[in-house]
């Protein structure tokens, strides 16, 4: 029989990564609710839990990746890195559950099947796959948006008699390819990280690209102590300074525009910019994602830097990107990535020219009939993502809607926070929302005050139920493909921003690209105007 582990929980939240972390001490502390979080891994850290593979690493900078509110947790942690690797990132966060004393209050190893909505009662029941139910009054789902990952389907892949990983599910027991033949599948952000490192210890690396990427150098570097005292010193300025971007990074675009500033002070300025190194080479200028004409400029710019990083010329051909605009994907920070491609023990493999066949016991056939010999076939192939880890929720709404039903024609979501017939469901940095064009942990504590707002208002006005209007959720998911289509960001072809990437998912663009600082106004603005597009029923 089903085991009943507790009592009604005021909350349920779904996830233990920074999103999760931080709704639950909100909703404990601020509020004084009864809130649990259930993870299905075995440790905190979500994403960082997950995706160990060698070269993970953060693209926002360390004094900028980390909780704001709280600042005994911003005083007392020392990052050590420019940017923070996965290892330290999940120090981090062990470290702010032990601080702000939640252990207690996450059950591990605990993955939620499927979770539904009684009208009667207006609660959720959950269930977990080791048969545990929970009933909860708000579930929050706090899965991150990059968790289910995409591992491609090739015929004969169980023939395979080498080792197979995914970078988004690495193992925690250490992986050893040294003296061993690698393929690497797949050239985002992911493998760009993996690449260099894996090519370091492998006797021969395979790198199986579909499309060339654009990469800025990273730069990192270790942090001496001097910067964090000088960080606490300016704490104010840094969140300042994030709150007014339109990505939650320190760093807003200046006015000017790439077609507008004279060729050579613009080669100046983005030379300056990519040796600094890192995501604010593309806030450089303001107009990199709106104009062609300015984007070409500078995805050739980053063109001309492939081909002289690399000494093989016809290497280096088949590493330049052309077929998206620069930024359109997700773009990658990297340390050595292309320089890699110099060395004796990395061959590249152009699968556009030369796609993969099959798997057999030895290697990747492909279609020109050569086989790829390899002892282990690393797939760095991405996430369903936005909308992968939420559906897997298995969520049921009124009147047992499924939430698969519900977004069939891709997601709906009223400010990517609130479902239309979900009720007291929450989904942080849900489609709909800024979250992945967005340094998150900016995008992340918003998103989890606003929600915590709600929940205080509900309690102190008495409502027990809240959900979307149709209409409100409609509008909303019309505004955020408006916005989207006044961007050049669309276009890219299989971009995980338009479910492009996953075979059958509807291609809708799920963030929103009206940038966190008018998003945090809008959202401010709907609970002014009490709650604009939320009916509030029932009572307590
Ligand atoms: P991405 O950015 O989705 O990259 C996946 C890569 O895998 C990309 O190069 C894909 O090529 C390639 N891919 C996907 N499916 C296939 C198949 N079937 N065959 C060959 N190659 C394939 O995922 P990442 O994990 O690198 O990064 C995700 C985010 O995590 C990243 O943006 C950061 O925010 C952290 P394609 O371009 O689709 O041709």
């Amino acid at each position: 029989m089903n085991k009943i582990c507790t009592k009604p929980l005021d909350a349920v939240i779904v996830g233990a990564g920074f999103s999760g972390i931080y709704q639950l001490y909100s909703l404990r502390e601020r509020l004084g609710l009864k809130a649990k979080i259930l993870e299905a891994g075995a440790g905190v850290g979500g994403t960082w839990y997950w995706n160990r593979y060698p070269g993970a690493r953060c693209d926002s900078e360390s004094h900028t990746y980390c909780y704001y509110f709280n600042r005994e947790l911003l005083e007392t942690w020392q990052w050590t890195e420019r940017y923070p690797g996965q290892q330290e990132i999940l120090r981090y966060l062990n470290f702010c559950v032990e601080t702000l004393n939640l252990r207690r209050d996450i059950y591990l190893n605990e993955r939620v099947s499927d979770a539904a909505w009684d009208d009667e009662s207006q609660i959720w029941n959950i269930n977990t796959a080791s048969r545990k139910k929970f009933t909860a009054r708000f579930l929050i789902t706090a899965v991150g948006c990059l968790s289910s990952t995409n591992k491609p389907k090739i015929d004969g892949l169980p023939a395979f008699s080498g080792d197979v990983y995914h970078t988004g599910h690495w193992p925690h027991e250490p992986v050893i390819f040294d003296k061993k033949r690698v393929a690497v599948i797949g050239t985002g952000s992911s493998g760009i990280q993996a690449i260099p490192e894996i090519a370091n210890q492998a006797k021969k690396l395979f790198v199986l690209q579909r499309t060339p990427n654009y990469s800025v150098p990273a730069r990192n570097q270790p942090l001496k102590p001097q910067f964090h005292f000088e960080f606490v010193k300016k704490i104010e300025f840094w969140r300042a300074k994030m709150m007014e971007s339109r990505h939650g990074h320190p760093w807003v675009a200046p006015d000017r525009e790439v077609k507008k500033t004279a060729k050579e002070k613009r080669l100046e300025i983005m030379e300056r910019a990519w040796l600094h190194g890192g995501l604010s080479f593309r806030e450089s200028f303001s107009d990199v994602l709106v104009s062609s004409e300015s984007n070409e400029i500078m995805s050739e710019f980053i063109r001309q830097k492939i081909l002289k990083i690399v000494n093989n010329l016809e290497t280096a051909n088949k590493l330049l990107p052309k077929d998206h605009p620069f930024g359109t994907k997700r773009p990658p920070i990297d340390t050595n990535y292309f320089e890699t491609f110099n060395r004796e023990n990395v061959c590249l493999i152009d699968l556009k020219a030369n796609p993969i066949t099959c798997c057999e016991e030895n290697g990747i056939r492909l279609k020109d009939d050569t086989l790829i010999k390899t002892d282990v076939i690393v797939f760095a192939t991405g996430f369903d993502a936005m909308t992968g880890s939420i559906e897997k929720l298995n969520l049921r709404g009124k009147n047992g809607l499924k939430l698969s039903d519900a977004w069939n024609a891709g997601p709906k979501t009223y400010l990517g926070l609130t479902i239309s017939g979900f009720p007291n469901l929450f989904t942080i940095t849900g489609p709909g929302s800024p979250s992945v064009l967005t340094n998150m942990p900016r995008s992340i504590e918003q998103h989890v005050e606003w929600i915590s707002n709600l929940i205080g208002h509900m309690i102190q006005d008495g409502h027990a139920e809240v959900e979307a209007y149709e209409s409100a959720a409609k509008k909303w998911t019309k505004h955020v493909t408006d916005v989207a289509n006044q961007t050049l960001l669309p276009k890219a072809n299989h971009s995980w921003y338009l479910g492009a990437n996953i075979p059958g998912k509807p291609r809708v663009f799920m963030p929103y690209a009206n940038g966190l600082n008018n998003y945090r106004k809008y959202c401010d603005d709907v609970s002014r105007r009490k709650y604009r597009g939320l009916v509030f029923k029932g009572s307590n």
